[in-house]
């Protein structure tokens, strides 16, 4: 499979995971990032042209030859089908991994970015209150996808095939939650989830892409600022 390329803005929100996947797969891919430059000029500058913005006119797309594929959900899909892990998974395999994809990029990469953000989405919101929700949230969730794991065997599995999306999703999704939270996460403790964070295969891949290219979550001006506040206010 050539002639890949990714668009998505110099953040990691919605687009890290695939830089992620590319990278732990050993997937040559074009790395393109809108830069987050004053009011957005840059993605100003080509949203409007559906060639590159694609159908919603929003990011990540993904460019494979002649097509062009919008959504993270369906950008997931189509390349865990076309590198062979559908094949490779099996019916209940798949059922475990799309699970994980969705969970993992719904319930916390878009909470995640959503506090982030919070401030400007909702002007006049109290960040202390969202952040102690949004931590709240993605605790419940955490550890659902803790039992989950252990009931699918899923860390014991991941050393028996190169990283999956899922995989990919997941691990960026922890990682994310450790930036924004620090120590402040708090709830129980999850041994599963440290181990796949802290012993995923692709751990080396996913850290060496993030450092050749450092950026922020999201495209909020800022953002390290509203992180230092948000876990100043947790701790408080
Ligand atoms: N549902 C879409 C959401 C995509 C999305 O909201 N992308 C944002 C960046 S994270 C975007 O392109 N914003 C620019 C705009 O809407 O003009 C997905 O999951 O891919």
């Amino acid at each position: 499979m050539s002639g890949i390329r990714l668009r998505y803005f110099d953040a990691r929100a919605r687009g890290q995971l695939f830089r992620a996947f590319f990278a732990a797969r050993d997937i040559e891919f074009v790395d393109e990032r809108i830069p987050l430059d004053t009011d957005f000029a840059s993605w100003q500058a080509i949203r409007d042209d559906q060639a590159l913005s694609g159908p919603l006119k929003r990011l990540p797309v993904l460019h494979h030859g002649d097509r062009l594929i919008s959504e993270v959900i369906v950008i997931a899909a189509y390349l865990h089908r076309q590198f062979g892990d559908v094949t490779l998974l099996g019916d209940e395999g798949n059922v475990h991994h799309d699970t994980i994809v969705s969970v993992a990029y719904t319930d916390l990469v878009t909470p995640i970015a959503g506090l982030i953000w919070s401030e400007v989405l909702t002007p006049g919101v109290d960040l202390n209150a969202a952040a102690r929700i949004a931590r709240s949230r993605l605790n419940r969730t955490l550890d659902v996808v803790e039992s989950a794991l252990n009931d699918w065997r899923w860390v014991h599995r991941i050393r028996e095939h190169a990283p999956t999306i899922a995989d990919c999703v997941l691990w960026e999704a922890l990682d994310q939650i450790g930036v924004v939270f620090g120590s402040h996460l708090g709830g129980n403790a999850r041994p599963t989830l440290r181990r796949f964070h802290e012993e995923h295969p692709g751990r080396a891949a996913f850290e060496r892409t993030l450092a050749l290219r450092p950026c922020q979550i999201t495209g909020r001006a800022g953002e390290p600022d509203v992180i230092a506040r948000i876990q100043a206010l947790l701790a408080g």
